[in-house]
């Protein structure tokens, strides 16, 4: 049984004071133990989030991170650093870091795999643009993505990864995914993952996700959950979106 898993995404949202606020109305929502929750936040909420949320089933995720383990990258923050705050989840190749950050299939590569070397968890995004969808191109875009980022990966270490299907043109739109159309891609993403971690490595659904269709989401055989965006950002809709998956 894959456990499901509830990731939120922050984006460039939330100062240190706003991701009080969060935490301290999150914590009065009890948390199941048989889900995973996520949160994504920007680097310098890390700190203080990693030890707010310790001892508790909360797990902390970076948004991105250097393939580098260290050197002159100004701006950047590497494995390492993210390690020392106790950080165990990163987001890896999010549209968002493709389309304004130029980030390419082979650069997702290197930082997945310095990233499952240094033992965090990848969030693995991938997911085609409206242009591609509307070629019919969807299973041929997810699957270079997938192929280019798992190159030099072990099998025994694409059994870590997590993946999230995120259509371009779903994220932040409003025009979500049908959970039919979801599941279809997502089961053929399950289908290209080497045959002994197909029933293991969870695969979550991404793009303007809310309480009104995870369930939805959910209730599909390949669907183990959610990246979630503007939606995670309130910690009663939050958590209201926790209980469904
Ligand atoms: C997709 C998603 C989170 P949203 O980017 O990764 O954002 O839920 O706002 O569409």
């Amino acid at each position: 049984m894959r456990k499901p898993v509830l990731a939120g995404n922050w984006k460039m949202y939330k100062t240190i004071l706003e991701t009080k606020d969060f935490l301290r109305q999150f914590h009065e929502h009890t948390i199941s133990d048989d889900r995973e929750v996520v949160i994504c936040a920007p680097y310098p909420a890390l700190p203080w989030l990693t030890e707010a949320c310790e001892g508790t089933s909360i797990q902390i995720g970076a948004q991105n991170v250097h393939w580098e383990l260290e050197g002159a990258f100004t701006g950047e923050v590497s494995v390492q650093m993210l390690k020392a705050l106790h950080v165990t989840h990163v987001i890896i190749g999010h549209s968002e870091r493709r389309a304004y950050f130029a980030e390419t299939d082979e650069m997702i590569g290197r930082k997945l795999r310095t990233a499952l070397t240094a033992g965090l968890t990848p969030i693995l995004c991938i997911g085609e643009t409206l242009e591609e969808k509307e070629l019919g191109k969807t299973n041929e875009v997810v699957k270079r993505q997938l192929r280019t980022a798992l190159e030099d990966v072990s099998p025994v270490e694409v059994g870590k990864l997590i993946i999230a299907y995120e259509p371009v043109w779903a994220i932040g739109s409003g025009l979500a995914a049908t959970d039919e159309d979801a599941e279809n891609v997502i089961s053929y993403i399950r289908s290209l993952l080497p045959e002994r971690y197909q029933d293991k490595v969870r695969i979550l659904y991404g793009g303007s996700v809310k309480p009104e269709n995870i369930a939805a989401y959910m209730s599909q055989p390949n669907i183990d959950g959610a990246l979630v965006g503007g939606a995670s950002l309130d910690p009663d809709v939050f958590h209201k979106m926790l209980v469904e998956v």
